[in-house]
């Protein structure tokens, strides 16, 4: 296994400075596979550079670090595919939206390999339909649309039986951004009981509303790779289906969940702001961290909920795609509380069980807020921001 490493320095701007270093790196035996350079933050005349290689071990990486500590300044392993050896260091990231590539055949848990309690477990054609389709997630690459599914009428009828009961409640459990797009979803991406929109259709759909986009994925990523796709405004979206034993359980994501919890919401600009300051947070930050940010979109993006007027509604995708969450949260049985991500992310949360709590956000744009400040509390030696132009990351000064 390669490490992907990621190496930053600046040098002072004189002819041949930069010949020197490279020439460095090369006498260590290493070619690179990407090089970006920019006017330091830092010094006037000084140019900051980031070398990207693939090493073959951890010692390679400080050997090449060592023998540009001479010649350059501000030497610093940046990425270093999150090897333990060089825990010194920050963990690699997705630096360009082809570096999502990297994550299709890294999921948790895959459509082949169901959980002996997965309703579909031992229901073998169930399983063949899910590798056919988790295929086209796994040679999915940037740029391609993504590929159209003809999904069989059972599929369709457990599809149906979702829409029909969560559609029912949303007038009166969802938050108001909820209820003002779907009527969009069901004019523009096919909507309805009678069939299963199809992904392409609604990535489209989202990048004209926030420039939000799906991806297919094959099942459960990391948390850190799923965050880190939000920093793209990217996000991995399943597109199989539970089983049609239990159309109103599922252990997973599966395309109901997707599309009738989360897409609605990447649909509205302030709320695409505050998942992605989820993400750009999530870019090199260190494991403990991450674990933070995993925690505050558990509370937000999965399961929030939210003041309007004088009620309280939904706005967590796990409540707007679960018959019986949605009901329960909205309850006087659980606790709830403000959301301030300090606290947030301490608090300890069950996977399978209705959440004991929930954290009220007063609106995306305070949240978003809040959680910035909270981001800015991390510590990364380094800040990031997205450049939508070029679909890339850009690292800003070197705290
Ligand atoms: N992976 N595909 C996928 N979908 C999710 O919703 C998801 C994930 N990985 C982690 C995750 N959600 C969250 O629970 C946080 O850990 C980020
Ligand atoms: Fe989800």
């Amino acid at each position: 296994m390669y490490i992907m490493t990621t190496i930053h320095f600046s040098i002072t701007d004189r002819v041949g400075a930069l010949d020197d270093c490279l020439a460095a790196i090369k006498a260590n035996n290493i070619s690179l596979t990407r090089i970006e350079s920019r006017p330091s933050k830092t010094a006037e005349w000084d140019y900051d550079f980031f070398v990207d290689f693939n090493a073959t071990d951890a010692d390679q990486v400080r050997k090449v670090a060592k023998s540009l500590e001479p010649i350059a300044k501000q030497v610093q392993i940046v990425g270093a595919g999150g090897n333990d050896e060089l825990a010194e260091s920050v963990p690699w990231f997705p630096r360009k939206m082809v570096d999502l590539d990297t994550f299709a055949d890294k999921v948790l848990e895959m459509g082949e390999e169901l959980d002996a309690d997965h309703p579909g477990a031992k229901d073998a054609a169930y399983r063949a339909r899910r590798a056919e389709i988790t295929k086209i997630a796994k040679t999915y690459k940037t740029g391609q649309p993504i590929p159209h599914i003809d999904y069989t009428q059972v599929e369709i009828d457990t599809w149906g039986a979702v829409f029909n009961k969560l559609t029912a409640m949303f007038p009166t459990h969802a938050c108001r951004e909820h209820q003002h797009v779907f009527p969009l979803l069901v004019q523009n991406c096919g909507y309805g009981p009678h069939q299963i929109p199809q992904l392409e259709v609604v990535s489209k759909f989202l990048k004209d509303c926030t420039g939000f986009t799906l991806r297919p994925v094959m099942g459960l990523l990391t948390s850190r790779d799923f965050l880190n796709g939000l920093a793209f405004r990217v996000f991995h979206s399943t597109q199989y289906i539970r089983h049609h034993s239990k159309p109103l359980y599922t252990p997973e994501p599966d395309v109901c969940h997707e599309l009738l919890g989360h897409v609605p919401l990447f649909a509205n600009p302030d709320f695409a702001d505050f998942s992605q300051e989820i993400g750009l947070a999530s870019l090199g930050a260190s494991d403990e961290d991450i674990e933070r940010l995993a925690t505050i979109y558990w509370f937000t993006v999965e399961f929030g909920i939210c003041r309007q007027g004088d009620q309280i509604r939904a706005y967590g995708a796990g409540l707007l795609s679960s018959f019986g969450e949605l009901e329960y949260c909205l309850s006087d049985k659980p606790e709830i509380r403000p959301f301030e991500p300090v606290k947030v992310a301490q608090q300890k949360y069950p996977i399978t069980d209705y959440q004991p709590v929930y954290f009220v956000a007063e609106s995306f744009k305070d949240a978003q807020m809040r959680v910035r400040e909270f981001a800015n509390s991390l510590n990364r030696p380094f800040s990031v921001r997205y450049n939508a132009y070029t679909e890339s990351i850009e690292m800003l000064d070197s705290k």
